[in-house]
């Protein structure tokens, strides 16, 4: 039997499972799979691209926008134990994100190790909390199978990561060579929902008097987006979609709004008047917001983990649950909704979608007025900023959104309408946008992106680490800031537990204030692209055009928008 390389089985493998791109950072383990992929592409193979991260973080994160944009699944190469425990923020995030990713490290010297309790030194345990499954391959497996296992746990409903390890020699050992079909993918789509299930969900919706939908992933599945829309408006019913994905067009006379990130900040479900509630593949957010479903409203649950392992909804269950493919149940609840709407329900339904519409257009013209009033307000608002940064997206811009105190002004001023054109992070830890832009860009070259971002964030991304790559492979994306000059969650925390103002020597609250800051525009430019610092607010919407024409010129670009402390 004809035989190659470990390393070659791995590209092979890959190949197979449509990566693209692989995100890494390198130590000497992982070398094997570099000269494989110089080989493969010096004979003219199909390979993999190796986009070297020069922060491991950032290379788990841009896979995260890759998976976000692209839908492929994702692997990420880091060096054994040090690598794999520079990613644990981004981990995390990929968890909460349900993001298929395989992670692939060597193995650091196991047999001799031992823990400080004396017991053997267990690799897999720094990421046994976060994923699907971690598995050391020993020399009797094969790479081929071990590796395709690894795809199809990552794949498989719930998605998430998973951690592979390995010991050098398993890239560097010949192995049989074998065809794809050989170890083919065995994720099996989910069965269709139960229809006596879904006829009690559509029965439980026709009778509500304002029925409230809330839609976390279902927009992973393009079609999704116009299948929701669908039951929306067969239903007359209000939406809420969560705030990771362009689930349901935010102007839709029936989207009551993007859900926004929780923290002490403007809660905004409309729970208070829902009766009966249907998420649909939803989660909570990492921080959720302060506001409950009413304890006597009924709460319908369709997804893909009804069970919500590990987190769960609310605290109080669902009253119905359906574990399902909402590419398939979605269209099939609302032909049953269809089917059950007699005349007199229709004219009641009609009368709704009047009421919400009037809202949501009263609503919309409030916010935007509340823009224009602030255009002069100095130091910059947020609400100005957004409203400026509205101006210069394009219907089809990925908007790469990870604000935390200032998330209101991008619900309050900024649309999506297209699918695709979203990515926020269901993960907590704030180190995302600038590793997740580079990952959506290196997905959709042709498409703009544009990334929102705190300046604790800018800095918890690794910017010189994610911005060399942006420059190095012409994955040019612009960052801005929404600089508030400190950790504004903490100062609300610290504000809520003390009236006093404890500063220190220096004038700083410490652990809240990040002033005065650096010149995160110097950083850009240090990298290769452009950086601007913004502190007029007659100056934020001529310095993001100016931007974005150097980022369609093939620079990378960040604004600092200096804002009011808080
Ligand atoms: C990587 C990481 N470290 C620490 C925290 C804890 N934390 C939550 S909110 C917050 C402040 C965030 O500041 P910033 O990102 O600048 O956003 P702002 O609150 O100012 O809008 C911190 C430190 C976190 N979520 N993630």
């Amino acid at each position: 039997m004809e035989k190659y390389q470990g390393a070659e089985a791995f590209l092979e493998v890959c190949n197979a499972n449509g990566v693209e791109n692989i995100f890494f950072n390198p130590g000497g383990d992982l070398a094997p799979i570099q000269v494989a992929v110089l080989k493969y592409k010096a004979t003219g193979k199909q390979t993999p691209n190796l986009i070297v991260c020069l922060h491991e973080s950032v290379a788990l994160t841009a896979a995260h926008g890759h998976y976000m944009v692209s839908g492929k699944p994702q692997i990420v190469l880091v060096h054994s134990e040090l690598g794999t425990q520079q990613v644990a923020g981004a981990l995390h995030n990929a968890q909460w994100g349900r993001i298929p990713v395989v992670l692939f490290a060597g193995l650091a010297f196991a047999q001799q190790r031992v823990n400080w309790h004396e017991e053997p030194y267990d690799q897999g345990l720094m990421t046994r909390n976060s994923v699907k499954w971690d598995h050391h391959i020993s020399e009797d497996e094969d790479i081929h199978d071990v590796l395709q296992k690894a795809f199809d746990i990552a794949l498989s409903e719930p998605r998430g990561p998973v951690y592979l390890t390995y010991s050098r020699a398993l890239l560097t050992g010949m192995v049989d060579k074998r065809e794809p079909e050989s170890y083919a993918s065995r994720v099996t789509p989910l069965p269709p929902a139960d229809p006596e299930k879904l006829g009690q969900i559509a029965d439980r919706l026709l009778s509500a008097k304002n029925p409230l939908i809330v839609a976390g992933y279902t927009e992973r599945y393009h079609e999704s987006v116009r299948n929701l829309t669908g039951l929306a408006e067969t239903l007359c019913a209000a939406v809420v979609p969560g705030l990771t994905r362009m689930n349901f067009p935010t102007t839709h006379p029936l989207c009551a709004g993007m859900e926004e990130m929780g923290g002490g900040l403007r809660g905004n479900i409309p729970f208070s008047e829902a009766d009966v509630v249907l998420a649909i593949d939803y989660d909570l957010p990492y921080v959720p917001a302060d506001v409950f479903p009413q304890p006597e409203a009924t709460i319908l649950h369709i997804d893909v983990d009804p069970l919500t392992q590990g987190r769960p909804l609310w605290g109080q269950g669902a009253d119905i649950f359906i574990k399902a493919d909402s590419r398939e149940a979605i269209p099939s609840l609302t032909r049953m909704i269809k089917d059950r709407i007699t005349p007199e329900k229709g004219t009641e339904l009609r009368e709704r979608y009047g009421h919400l519409a009037e809202k949501h257009r009263k609503q919309r013209e409030e916010r935007h007025e509340m823009a224009l009033s602030k255009a002069n307000d100095k130091p910059i608002s947020p609400d100005w900023l957004s409203h400026c940064i509205a101006e210069i997206l394009e219907e089809d811009t990925v908007l790469v959104n990870h604000l935390i105190s200032q998330s209101s002004s991008l619900v309050a001023q900024i649309d999506r309408t297209r699918p695709g054109t979203l990515l926020g992070c269901a993960g907590g830890s704030i180190m995302w946008a600038l590793g997740a832009a580079l990952g959506a860009k290196v997905a959709t070259p042709d498409r703009t992106v544009v990334s929102l971002m705190t300046d604790g964030g800018f800095v918890w991304g690794c910017p010189v680490a994610s911005l060399w790559p942006a420059t190095t492979y012409r994955a040019p994306f612009l960052a801005v800031i929404f600089n508030n000059q400190s950790y504004g969650a903490i100062r609300t925390i610290l504000e809520q537990m003390s009236e006093t103002r404890f500063t220190d020597e220096m004038g700083l609250i410490s652990g809240v204030d990040i002033s005065p800051p650096a010149d995160y525009g110097m950083v850009a430019r240090a990298c290769g692209g452009y950086g601007r610092t913004v502190v007029e607010p007659e100056d934020v919407l001529p310095a993001l055009k100016e931007a974005l024409a150097e980022v369609r010129g093939g620079k990378l670009a960040v604004v600092d928008v200096h804002l009011p402390k808080g």
